[in-house]
């Protein structure tokens, strides 16, 4: 296991030096942010991106997204242009030593939660999913907003953006999928570079859009339909597990076992019991006690299994004051790397 951590760029607070003190530290997991969607990621900016980091005596062999134009997810007559497009970043990236990289295929939106800022009983704030809250978004009414949502589109783009997926369902998004992937990693192949999908967050349609990564089910029919280990997932424990269905440690055992689990992020969450049974999680410090999901367990898994990737704490709260990017503040993060170091050791050593 290789220990990263995400480091959005030079605009990032959370500076590469401060990145390289915490313990066990090998490397940054980031992305060239500038570029719009469906570009191709020039050489020489990797290359410079890449220098910043090894300045740094950090790694960059993560890329945390490559993200997916919604025309190829959407199917149209453009996709082939933006499919090359995409195979060329993964060339320029395999050059510049990249080894894996992940992506989503969510339509228009990304990751989704209610509040940005819920407190909990310790004073810290932190991610969290109100369904009832969700259940009353509507984005064709009223113009909604996340960070790490892509925010180019104006609102006419959007409901026009929305109306052509009137017409894609699952299955419809499966193909797009498989499409996609049948032209990009037989590049990925030849340049051993690892697609690493991320699990829709959360794991269930949103806003009548379909998702297809969510589930056991999915990913196998996913990794039938592309059989290569360059066809792999970022195992997301907090997305997946907000599906109570997903039984995390198999599933960490059986992908890890077929070498097609490439990147770990590392996140727990807390379900809380509501009087009228709706959903109701927010995101809670990393350790296994502190939350819902069973972090050493899945951790053992892959251990098991013959886990060899990347791993990076996903989303921590903001802590001691801190009034970091939601999700991405330094200090529970950091926390969390050294716990998942940690019981990383334990594991091994016990063996
Ligand atoms: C990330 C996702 O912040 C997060 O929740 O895990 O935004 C992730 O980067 C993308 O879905 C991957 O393409
Ligand atoms: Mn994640």
């Amino acid at each position: 296991m290789k220990m990263t951590f995400r480091w959005y760029g030079p605009k990032d607070p959370i500076t590469l030096d401060k990145i390289r003190q915490i313990p066990g530290m090998t490397g940054v997991v980031t992305a060239l942010y500038t570029i719009p969607v469906g570009e191709v990621w020039d050489l020489e900016s990797i290359l410079s991106l890449k220098k910043l980091v090894n300045d740094a005596g950090l790694e960059m062999e993560v890329i945390e997204s490559v993200p997916v134009h919604e025309e190829i997810k959407l199917g149209s007559a453009e996709r082939d242009r933006l499919i090359d497009n995409y195979c060329q970043t993964i060339r320029n990236l395999s050059k510049a030593g990249v080894k894996v990289v992940c992506y989503n295929f969510m339509p228009v939106f990304d990751w989704v939660r209610s509040e940005l800022k819920f407190v909990t009983a310790d004073g810290s704030n932190c991610l969290a999913y109100d369904q009832r809250t969700v259940d009353s978004l509507n984005p064709k009414k009223q113009a909604l907003s996340l960070p790490g949502w892509d925010e180019s589109y104006t609102k006419q783009e959007l409901d026009a953006l929305l109306k052509r997926y009137e017409d894609i369902d699952e299955e419809k998004l499966f193909d797009n999928m498989v499409y996609f992937l049948k032209k990009l990693i037989p590049v990925c192949e030849e340049c051993d570079v690892k697609m690493a999908v991320h699990p829709d967050d959360p794991p269930w349609s949103l806003f009548g859009l379909p998702r297809i990564i969510t589930s056991e089910e999915g990913i196998d029919k996913l990794f039938k339909a592309v059989d290569s280990k360059y066809n792999g997932i970022t195992l997301c424990t907090g997305s997946l597990g907000a599906s109570r269905g997903n039984d995390l440690v198999k599933m960490a055992a059986k992908y890890a076992a077929m070498g097609r689990v490439h990147f770990l992020h590392a996140r727990n969450i807390k379900f809380t019991e509501t009087e009228d049974n709706r959903l109701f999680f927010n995101e809670s410090p990393h350790p296994t006690e502190c939350g819902s999901l069973d972090i050493y367990g899945i951790l053992k898994a892959l251990h098991d299994n013959g886990f060899e990737g990347y791993t990076r704490p996903d989303h921590g709260r903001n802590i001691w004051g801190e009034d970091g990017k939601p999700g991405y503040g330094l200090y529970d993060r950091a926390l969390g790397a050294t716990y998942l170091f940690g019981l990383w050791e334990a594991i091994s050593k016990s063996k």
